[in-house]
């Protein structure tokens, strides 16, 4: 591709380093904000009264029309509401390059798996250590975070996506959530194959606060359970363990960003290494590289300002991340195990190791083990995952 093409998508891929930021906010400039001191109060008063008179009547149409103009394209697709997307199976398997294998000796569940990600994005991280954990083989292709060609097929956009092969050809799956509940799922009962679970898990329009179309996947922190009775002790733990994993997706993600961008020598720090773990020199020209790793680290310097802001992180935020690391410790002390599951790891303690493990390699983590009591969990869940633990627990064929 010509440069000045590639060039030119840059700032819209760019947007991808925001990594587990769904959107950031827009915010209404204020026309009033910076009035400046004048020696003459006359002036500035006549100036102001026309300010009002004019700003106004202008402020009141643009309002109205903005808000008019927001209902009719909402109506627009109003007709969609409610209705649920339709699974694409693809005939065969798009062509791009595997980047790694991981082979398990220990996998009998005879899934074909193929991993798009970003090494270091916290839902991608999750994915793996649900994979990794119950010693399920497949095969990693690593996303060019700016180009994103590797997922060209893909009408969704974000990573990871789990491609699943089928009897009827590939089934990509879009969500971390949802992979892992689906996943989880079969491994309980194979007899239910992933054809028929993925009906379980529909992807449905709707609109947001801003009345703007959006699909959500439903259930997707939901296990399937076929014909398995459930004792009212075990309701509970599934409960506990749905609460933990929406709050690692919804809460403990959210701390992140502010706190490894935090300085913008933090921020280059971080892209540093997310250029060494995702092997950025092995995969992009250096041009390229040198380009994610100023653009990115700048840009996302900035942006996590605004995402500090917008989820309510305390002024010194790494206190912010100690808060929600200490509720989830806190929690399994409570519960007076090693892990939040008992003795073994369930899918919330994987979700968070998961999401820790996308800054490993961040000064925000090593200061995390050094404030709090962080270490005994987490090296209890590598070992766990190193070992491949849960493949034990998978039902035979
Ligand atoms: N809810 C999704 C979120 C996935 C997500 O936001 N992925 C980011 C990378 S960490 C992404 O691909 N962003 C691309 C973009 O927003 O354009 C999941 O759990 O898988
Ligand atoms: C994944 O997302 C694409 C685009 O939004 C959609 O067409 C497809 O049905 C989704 N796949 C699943 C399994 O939900
Ligand atoms: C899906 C999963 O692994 N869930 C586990 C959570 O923890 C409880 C208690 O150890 C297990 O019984 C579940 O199987």
């Amino acid at each position: 591709m010509p440069i000045l093409q590639r060039l030119s998508k840059l700032p819209r891929n760019l947007y991808s380093f925001k990594n587990i930021i769904q959107k950031y906010p827009k915010r209404n400039e204020s026309f009033l904000s910076t009035s400046r001191q004048s020696s003459r109060l006359k002036t500035v008063l006549k100036a102001s009264l026309i300010g009002i008179s004019v700003g106004f009547p202008v402020g009141v149409v643009i309002t109205i029309s903005y808000s008019w103009y927001v209902n009719k394209e909402a109506s627009k697709t109003y007709h969609l509401q409610g209705k649920v997307q339709k699974i694409e199976i693809l005939k065969e398997k798009p062509q791009v390059p595997v980047s790694r294998k991981v082979v398990s000796p220990v996998d009998t569940t005879e899934l074909k798996l193929t991993l798009f990600q970003y090494q270091t994005c916290p839902f991608c991280c999750k994915v793996r250590a649900f994979l990794d954990y119950y010693g399920i083989s497949y095969d990693i292709v690593e996303v060019d975070p700016v180009l994103r060609k590797e997922i060209s097929w893909s009408s969704y956009k974000k990573v990871p996506i789990l491609l699943t092969q089928v009897e009827s050809g590939y089934l990509p799956l879009n969500d971390s959530s949802m992979i892992i509940s689906l996943l989880a799922s079969h491994l309980k009962d194979r007899s239910q194959n992933i054809n028929d679970l993925i009906e379980c898990y529909p992807n449905i329009a709707m609109h947001d606060e801003n009345q703007k179309l959006k699909y959500e996947i439903m259930n997707k922190y939901f296990l399937m359970y076929k014909d398995t009775l459930l004792s009212v002790k075990n309701t509970d733990a599934i409960i506990e363990e749905r609460k933990w994993r929406k709050w690692a997706d919804d809460e403990l993600v959210h701390a992140l960003s502010p706190n490894v961008y935090r300085t913008l020598d933090e921020a280059y720090n971080t892209f540093n290494w997310f250029s060494k773990v995702g092997n950025w020199e092995q995969y992009f020209p250096t041009w390229e590289r040198l380009i994610m790793i100023n653009v990115g680290a700048t840009a996302m310097w900035i942006i996590s300002k605004r995402l500090k802001k917008r989820h309510n992180l305390k002024d010194d935020v790494r206190q912010s991340l100690y808060d929600e690391i200490n509720k989830w410790l806190c929690a399994i002390k409570k519960r007076g195990s090693t892990f939040m599951g008992g003795e073994k790891p369930n899918l919330s303690d994987l979700a968070v190791y998961g999401i820790l493990k996308s800054i490993e390699g961040c000064s925000a983590f090593k200061d995390c083990l050094d404030n709090t009591k962080l270490s005994t969990w987490y090296d209890a869940m590598m070992t766990e995952i190193e070992t491949r633990s849960g493949s034990k627990y998978l039902t035979a064929k």
